[in-house]
This record gives structure tokens, sequence and C-alpha cells, in this order.
């Protein structure tokens, strides 16, 4: 079985009947929606809110039941991929375009869990380009500010057209290796009128990262708070 899909279906064992669960978006939280598919069919109750409109029809089609945000209080549990994890357990997240709901699922979040392959596991953020969800008023200055500031800056594509999100915004990918203080670039970044969100995640908001490495092994790391 795929490293993603073991990592995936651990952190599945974590949720409890009549938990509200956090569905992440992308090819590792895929394996966390079809298990937990399959465990709605054999009786689980559960509630979920899905990060992105992709995890949204990809639950409803497995008869997870979806509530909308403004419907729940917390979150119990959330499983989410990442595209890199540093040695202080600080994520780089957004390669799906989805960082922004993700993030706001996150932080309300009680018990936050990363699935990842050990291929994602890195000393120091920011080879993975760093994806900044950004409106599109003004999004040429917004571009040249964080080009001038922050490295080079590409302005997300898709079948030749501009990306866009979920919540029809851009998103700016930013070429800024090595990410020394994660926390200090995303504090700057909020700065700059017209970013929204980045994908930096704090090491605050995750509770336990599970690794999928290679053999039919799985490391589970307790992130401190
Ligand atoms: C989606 O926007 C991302 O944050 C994903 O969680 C991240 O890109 C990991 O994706 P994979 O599990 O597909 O590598």
């Amino acid at each position: 079985m795929d490293s993603k899909r073991r990592a995936a279906e651990k952190a599945v064992e974590f949720i409890k009947d009549g938990m509200v669960v956090g569905l992440g978006t992308g090819s590792t939280a895929f394996w966390a929606i079809e298990k937990i598919g399959e465990n709605v069919k054999n009786g689980m109750q559960l509630k979920a809110v899905a990060t992105s409109v992709q995890t949204e029809k990809l639950a409803r089609e497995r008869n997870i039941p979806i509530v909308p945000f403004e419907e729940i209080e917390a979150i119990d549990l959330t499983i989410d991929g990442a595209d890199e994890v540093d040695k202080h357990y600080n994520l780089l997240k957004g390669g799906g375009g989805a960082l922004l709901r993700e993030k706001i699922v996150a932080f309300h979040t009680s018990f936050y869990i990363v699935v990842v392959d050990e291929s994602k596991l890195v000393e120091k953020l920011g080879r993975f380009p760093l994806p900044l969800e950004i409106v599109p008023f003004g999004a040429d200055l917004t571009l040249h500010i964080l080009q001038e500031n922050f490295g080079k800056v590409n302005l997300r594509k898709s079948n030749g057209k501009l990306y866009s999100t979920d919540n029809g915004n851009l998103i700016a990918d930013v070429h800024s290796f090595p990410i020394e203080e994660p926390a200090r670039l995303d504090q700057e970044l909020h700065a700059v009128p017209g970013v929204i969100e980045t994908g930096l995640f704090s090491r605050s908001l995750v509770s336990k990262i599970i690794v999928g490495t290679k053999g039919s092994d799985i490391r589970i790391i307790t992130v401190e708070k």
C-alpha cells in the first residue's frame, strides 16, 4: 500500500463516533476521505466540514455528511496533507490551492493531524514555492511588491488561464528558499495589502504528524505545544 495511504488510514483511526471532522484537500487527504467513507458505510456517525469544493464533492459521493461551516461551533479533528514539514514541525501548504479554507479549518480544530509521506520532511521550508492567496483587485501591484521584497513570484495558471481559488481569488507562488523564520515571514506577508493568506502553517496548529515511510512503517510524531 502506498505510503500516503497508510499515513491517511492511520489518522482515520483517531476519529471517534459523533465527532465533527475537518476534511483536507489533496492526494493524501483523499485516502482519509476514502477510509472515512468506508467507516460511515459501516455505521460510524460523524459530521464533516470540507476544506475545498473538490473535497466536498468527493465526500458527498461517499455519503459522508457534510455540514456548512456556519452551522458548527468547533471541529474536533482534522486530517490534512502538507507540501513540506520542517524540523520544527511548521508546515508549508497550498500546493492544491486550498490554503485559505485549510487554514481556517485548522485554526478552529482541536486535534489537527497532518498526513504525509517521508518526501515531505525537510530541514527548512521553501524549496516548494510558497503559495499565497491574493485578491484580484490590484493583483499586479501586489505581485510587484511581493517580487521586490520576497523573491521571484509566479501567478498560478491552470489550463492556460489564471487559477481561481474556491473563494474567487488568485494564487501567487513565491520562490523564497530557504525560509529561515516562517512565523516572521508569515507576518511580513500578511502586512502586504491584497495578501489574504499564506501557505505557512505554524506548528502551534498541529497535534500529530503521521508519516508514511517507504517500508510498511508509519511514524507518528506528537507535536508538543
Ligand atoms: C492543498 O491546498 C494542499 O495544502 C495540500 O494539503 C498539500 O498540497 C498536500 O497535497 P498532497 O497530499 O497531494 O501532496
